[in-house]
């Protein structure tokens, strides 16, 4: 039996890669009474029956799995954010940021237009907040990061990231000859048909990247309002201060984290987005 990872799915076959080389495998018909559909990403162990049929026999664990686009096992989520067209949301990046970690994803930051106007000062905000916390790479099309290049090594990569702010751009200019469509249009279209579209991971940097035109919606639908404290690695530093170990960092007194934004050691924008998303959870928990 060899173990591969599976690299490409298009209708019903799974094509492994093992070794450097491809093999066109299906699933035994095991997995469709135990509802286990392999994906992209997966780990498994297959057998070759003759050069051009193999069977998978088993799909190893997953560290994480997404079904929008259908993934499996994502090292690392990069987050874009565009500073301009549309505007930078600090709110919106910290929602991509916390799902990542929600996830066991290291999310890693692509600041995207940067042609457009020239603001150091908001530049220089935003890397405030940031550095030290993620990855930050500011970039545009015409003048693409050479660091990007770096980041992709040995991992399994997905774009994230509101409409618009440039991830098919960034994907085609990262990824010649992938010609994903660029215009919004193609991104309406696309929606809904995601899971069943072919999914490909492409090679880049040494590492892979799936060619999905990357996901912009996101549900915090598989973490609870206690833990998604947890999905903020900022806010580690000062919560040994907070008075209660299992302090919410919202009505405690004596709140480690509270006193950290007050005093600016921590961003206002940070603990303001786990406000939101914390109400937001736990709206969601009263409607059930
Ligand atoms: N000025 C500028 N425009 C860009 C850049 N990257 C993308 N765009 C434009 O932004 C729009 C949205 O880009 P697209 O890649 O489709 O965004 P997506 O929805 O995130 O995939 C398109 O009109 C692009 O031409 C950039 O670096 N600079
Ligand atoms: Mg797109
Ligand atoms: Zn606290």
């Amino acid at each position: 039996m060899l173990k591969g990872r599976i690299i490409k799915a298009l209708s019903g076959f799974y094509y492994v890669e093992h070794e450097g080389k491809l093999y066109e495998t299906r699933a035994r018909g095991k997995f469709r009474k135990t509802h286990e559909t392999p994906l992209v990403g997966d780990i498994v162990s297959f057998q070759i029956e003759n050069e051009t049929g193999g069977y998978i026999n088993e799909i190893h664990a997953r560290k994480n799995s997404l079904m929008r686009p259908p993934v499996a096992n994502i090292d690392q989520l990069l987050v874009t954010m565009s500073m301009k067209s549309p505007e930078f949301n600090y709110y919106l990046l910290d929602r991509f940021l916390a799902y990542g970690e929600a996830h066991d994803m290291e999310p890693v930051i692509v600041v995207t237009k940067t042609d457009l106007g020239n603001d150091v000062g908001k530049l220089e905000e935003i890397k405030n907040v940031y550095e030290g916390v993620y990855p930050i790479h500011f970039t545009d099309r015409n003048n693409i990061n050479e660091n990007l290049n770096d980041i992709f090594k040995d991992k399994l990569n997905v774009l994230s990231g509101q409409s618009g702010v440039g991830k098919s751009t960034l994907l085609n200019t990262l990824v010649p000859g992938l010609e994903l469509h660029t215009a919004e249009i193609s991104n309406a279209l696309n929606r809904g048909k995601h899971t069943t579209r072919h999914v490909e991971l492409v090679e880049v940097g040494g590492g892979f990247i799936a060619d999905t035109p990357g996901f912009s919606t996101i549900e915090f639908s598989e973490i609870d309002k206690y833990n998604i404290k947890y999905c903020f690695p900022d806010f580690n530093a000062y919560s040994d201060d907070c008075k209660f170990r299992e302090c919410s960092h919202i009505n405690e007194p004596k709140c480690g984290v509270k006193s950290a934004v007050e005093s600016g050691q921590l961003a206002k924008s940070r603990y303001d987005s786990y406000l939101a998303i914390h109400q937001e959870i736990d709206n969601r928990k009263e409607r059930y």
